[in-house]
Formats: C-alpha cells, structure tokens, sequence
C-alpha cells in the first residue's frame, strides 16, 4: 500500500543486505559513499554543529577551518536506512537482527599488539585537546565531547561503555557527565575499593554498529560489557590494542582515543550541555574532574566524530536504539505482531511508536501500550501504537492517524504519578531528591486500525499514480 513518505533522505539509500562489515569508520564511509554528504569548502567550526543537524545524511566536512589536521563527521544514524546499513542488512530485517543479535553470547575482544589507531602517540606536555576540532553543542555552553567512553568494572574486567558528554576545561582536563546507572555504578566500586583515579578512555570514530551496541541499557553487568558485544552485534572478531597510559583496550581500527583519569576526589560544577529534549535541565550539576594522559590516532586526518545533541539529530536516535530493540524481544514474546518500533527523533526521546504488522485480537494494543510505558527508560511517556499503512517516519501519518483512528474515550489512558524524566520540563521535581528524578504521567494512545469497526472504512485514499509521478520529472 503506498504511504506518504517523511523526507528522510531514503530514496537516495538503496536497500542493502547481508553484506561484510567493515571493521573501521572510513571504510565504513567509502563502502556507503552514495548517502555521505562531503563538505570541501572551508567551514568555520562554529557552523559544523548547524549544518550537521540540517543534514539527514551522513556528513563529512574536510575543511574546518580552525583545526586543518582533522575532519568532521555527523549524523550517522538518524534513520532506519543508515541503521540497517550499520548492521549490514535491509531495512526490513534490521529490528529483528538486532534483537537476535543482542540475545547472543558475548564475542569479546581479539586483542592485538598494534593498529592503526596507534599511528600517532601524543603523551605528557603533548596532550592538548583544543587541538582537536571539539564543538559547542548551543551558544552558551563551552566545547564538549559526546562521544563514547570505556571504563573497566574492577570486580569484573569488562569494558563497560556509554557515550559521555564531557565538556573540555583545559589542555589536558575535562568535566564528565556520568550519568547512567552503570557508569554511577561502577565509579562507586573504584570509590569503595579506596583508590584515587579510574581509568578511562574516550573512543572516537569506530563503526556505528558499535555506537549502537555502547548506548545498551538492560542487565549485563554480571556476564559482559557492551564492548565485548561489538564484535557480536558486527558478527565478525573485534580488534582491540592496549592503551599507552592506561589499563584498557580500545578499538585498534578507531579514529582517536583519549586516554584519561577520572579523578574521584574531586567534582565540579558544570553545565550537562543541551538535553535530546533540547532543555537545558538539569542547568549545572556536579562532574568529576577527568586528567587526559594520552591521545592516540591516525596519521591521515583523523576523523573527528561529532554529535551535535539538537534539535533532531543522532542524539536523540542513538541511546534509543537497544531499548526498541529490547522492547521488540518483550512484545514479540507477548505475542503483539510487531511491525517497527521507534522513538522517533520528533518525539524528542520522550515518545515511542509501536507499528503493528496486522490488526490484532481485541485487547493486544493496550497491553503493549502498556510495556512500553512501564519500560526500563524514560522515554515513553507518550505511547503510541500504529497499524502498518501509517508511515511510522512521518510526524504527520502519525498525528493523522491520531486525529482519525483514536475514540481518545475508549482509546487513550493515562497513568498518574510515573517515573518520569530527569530532563523534562513538565515533570515534578521530587523535593530534595539527590539525584533530580521527577514524577510524571504518562499516557498510551492506541491510533490503529480498529478491529471492532469496519476495517475497510479505514482504508486510506490516495491520487491515481502516487508512487510512480514525480513533480521533479516535470520541471523544466
Ligand atoms: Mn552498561
């Protein structure tokens, strides 16, 4: 059935499948050249983060003015295509390999003695961040890295990893945000073990199937990282070399990495920078002090691996994309016949779709409305679910779908009094909560094809030709 399409770029993005990853970033961008934007005229780096976010493509700029030595890249993973392309296989199969492919053992790491990422070794007086092309995310805050870190769990050795918005404070000296449980977690261990430092290291460029295997939340703790799932989430062995000054591994194929501490004595305010939501809140909070001790990379232009956070681009994707992979498993195991799933990039991490696959028994929608809202994230507080004509990548097909197919008497609910978001401006604070949580409603809005009418009403009608007249065509 034809559907009306978002303008996400995809018809310049041929369905792909089963192909070989590639084990490095840039042969990841030469392999899919055909949907990579490149940028040769001269950008001052104050402009990377606006052009980036105006492109639903990815984007490379060769030229940033202030830092020759580098290039620029964004938005990797904005939508499904490049998702699919970051697992190898056709938009149609994606979801459900990624949740095969997380519900498989742990492949660990293929340690090597050296790699590419090692071609350049900056260590001592030598280490000086603002050389590198590190952006501000808005106009009032100060240059910060988005990207992923691995720190070790002592009691385990895995490499445990997140993506780390650090503002850069100095040469050598940052301020993390080190907000995910787990990372929380295990900051503790190394506290309660009495040292002084952790270890950690800021790992920039590697394939995006990586960044979507280091953004997983659920329980692994007690069996694996989410680094030694890359190589189980990219089907293939996955390389990694020892660090100069710290006792970790890291990607042998990588662009850069910053070997760092994290200095567990000491916090200072700073700002979190701009949230998916594109508030500020909260505004300061307190932030380890991070030393860098080394950076390592490439000799030819390393590829500096931004991600501008607003309004819509891979920041709002990117943390997202193992929950719907994770709800896929839950909801398929209750029997719901699942289509899609997303929190999409206009729901500003705070809503999730559910795209059904055909019209279920009565009693099926609410249900999963209700998984996703009970999800281990906050980031459903607005459930939707959909039928399959209803393109899930479109904000308009779905408030269409809203509008016309929802009784919001019969086919909307809402919980009072929920978890709600740290970062939502709507949600109640919690009077002296040390951590900010907040309490929020939430509601679930079953906008399918009803069952309990005629289905045929519901067909949509399109013009003669929809899919095959083009305007362009006709243009002089
Ligand atoms: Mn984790």
């Amino acid at each position: 059935m034809a559907t009306k399409k978002a303008d996400t770029g995809a018809e310049d993005s041929p369905a792909r499948s089963n192909f070989h990853l590639d084990n490095s970033l840039r042969a990841h961008l030469e392999t899919n050249a055909d949907v990579v934007t490149v940028i040769n005229k001269p950008v001052k780096e104050k402009f990377v983060g606006a052009l980036s976010a105006k492109s639903e493509r990815p984007i490379l700029f060769e030229n940033v003015e202030e830092h020759p030595g580098f290039r620029v890249l964004d938005i990797m993973l904005k939508h499904r295509d490049l998702q699919a392309r970051a697992l190898g296989v056709s938009e149609d199969d994606y979801l459900k390999t990624l949740a095969y492919r997380l519900r498989q053992p742990p492949r660990g790491f293929k340690t090597v003695e050296d790699g590419p990422v090692r071609e350049v070794v900056l260590t001592g007086d030598d280490v000086d961040l603002t050389k590198l092309p590190i952006l501000k995310h808005a106009s009032d805050v100060d240059p910060a890295l988005g990207t992923m870190v691995f720190m070790r769990d002592p009691d385990t050795g895995f490499h445990n990893t997140m993506h780390c918005y650090t503002t850069v404070t100095g040469r050598n000296t940052g301020n993390g945000l080190f907000l995910t449980p787990h990372c929380v977690q295990i900051l503790q261990k190394w506290i309660d073990r009495g040292e002084e430092e952790m270890p950690i290291a800021y790992v920039i460029g590697v394939p995006p199937a990586c960044e979507i295997m280091a953004n997983f939340s659920g329980m692994h703790m007690d069996i694996w990282g989410e680094a030694d799932m890359f190589g189980t989430i990219m089907d293939q062995d996955f390389e990694t070399v020892r660090c100069e000054t710290v006792d970790l591994e890291v990607p042998a194929h990588a662009e850069i990495i910053l070997e760092g501490v994290v200095n567990l004595k000491q916090r200072e305010l700073q700002s979190g920078g701009p949230t998916p939501l594109m508030y500020r809140i909260p505004r300061e909070s307190l932030q380890p002090v991070i030393n860098f001790t080394a950076i390592t990379m490439r000799a030819d232009k390393p590829i500096y691996r931004n991600y501008q956070t607003t309004p819509e681009t891979d920041h709002q994707v990117i943390p997202r994309l193992c929950h719907e992979a994770i709800l896929y498993n839950r909801l398929t195991e209750m029997g719901v016949p699942v289509k899609d799933i997303r929190f999409p990039t206009f729901g500003g991490a705070m809503s999730c779709i559910l795209q059904l696959a055909d019209v279920p028994r009565d009693g099926i929608v609410n249900d999963a409305l209700m998984m996703m809202m009970s999800c281990p994230w906050n980031n459903a507080k607005m459930s939707v679910a959909i039928s399959a004509d209803t393109d899930i990548s479109s904000a308009a097909a779905v408030y269409h779908a809203i509008a016309t197919r929802c009784d919001p008497a019969r086919d909307m609910f809402i919980v009072d009094r929920t978890r709600g978001s740290l970062w939502d401006p709507s949600a109640a604070p919690i009077p002296d909560d040390p951590v900010g949580h907040r309490v929020v409603g939430k509601v679930g809005i079953d906008a399918t094809i009803k069952g309990r009418h005629d289905v045929g009403d519901f067909e949509l009608a399109w013009p003669e030709g929809w899919d095959e007249a083009h305007l362009a065509d006709y243009l002089d």
